[in-house]
């Protein structure tokens, strides 16, 4: 068995554990090669969030999308419209499964996102080492900082 890089779970048709393979086998239209063309200096391939959503099948219900990085115990919770069609899944790098070293195995990319905690979809919400996407009616789990001493204790831990 292929390791699992992502689960999806909550308000969808089809709740799923998808491995690398899955993942690279979204349709091409959904996939961005290189999202330095979207993003200066970031890098890797991506699966668009619609992309996911359709594979899943989100149902009507589902307004919010949490992402959750189990391996550091960070949580976002934001609005889905506002991200469904610009929303990016980082999860491949040079052909490989996206590092953790890179926020593998997947990292959540909003390529326009705003500065830290100026809005709902910020920097912050660009969440690193996701491995379980939840959507929901209501908001979900979310740890992001709320001021800047949090913000800061937590970069400062990030950086260790
Ligand atoms: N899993 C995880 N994702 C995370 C964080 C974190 O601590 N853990 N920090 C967030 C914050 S506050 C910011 S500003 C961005 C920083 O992204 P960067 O490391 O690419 O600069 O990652 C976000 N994603
Ligand atoms: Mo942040």
């Amino acid at each position: 068995m292929k390791p699992i890089v992502l689960r999806v779970t909550g308000a969808v048709a089809t709740p799923s554990e998808l491995t690398f393979a899955d993942l690279a086998a979204i349709d091409s239209a959904e996939q961005i090669f290189d999202v330095s063309q979207l993003a200066e200096g970031r890098k890797g391939d991506a699966v668009k969030l619609s992309g996911l959503l359709k594979l899943v099948g989100a149902k009507p219900e589902a307004k919010w999308l949490t992402l959750h990085a189990s391996a550091d115990d960070f949580h976002a919770s934001i609005p889905l419209e506002q991200v469904r069609e610009k929303g990016l899944l980082i999860y491949r790098l040079n052909g490989e499964p996206l590092p953790a070293k890179s926020g593998g195995p997947c990292r959540f990319f909003i390529p326009d996102y705003l500065a830290c905690r100026s809005a709902e979809i910020d920097e912050c919400a660009n969440v690193k080492f996701v491995d379980h996407i939840e959507l929901t009616a209501e908001r979900g789990r979310d740890n992001r900082p709320h001021d800047d001493a949090a913000h800061a204790a937590l970069h400062a831990k990030e950086r260790q």
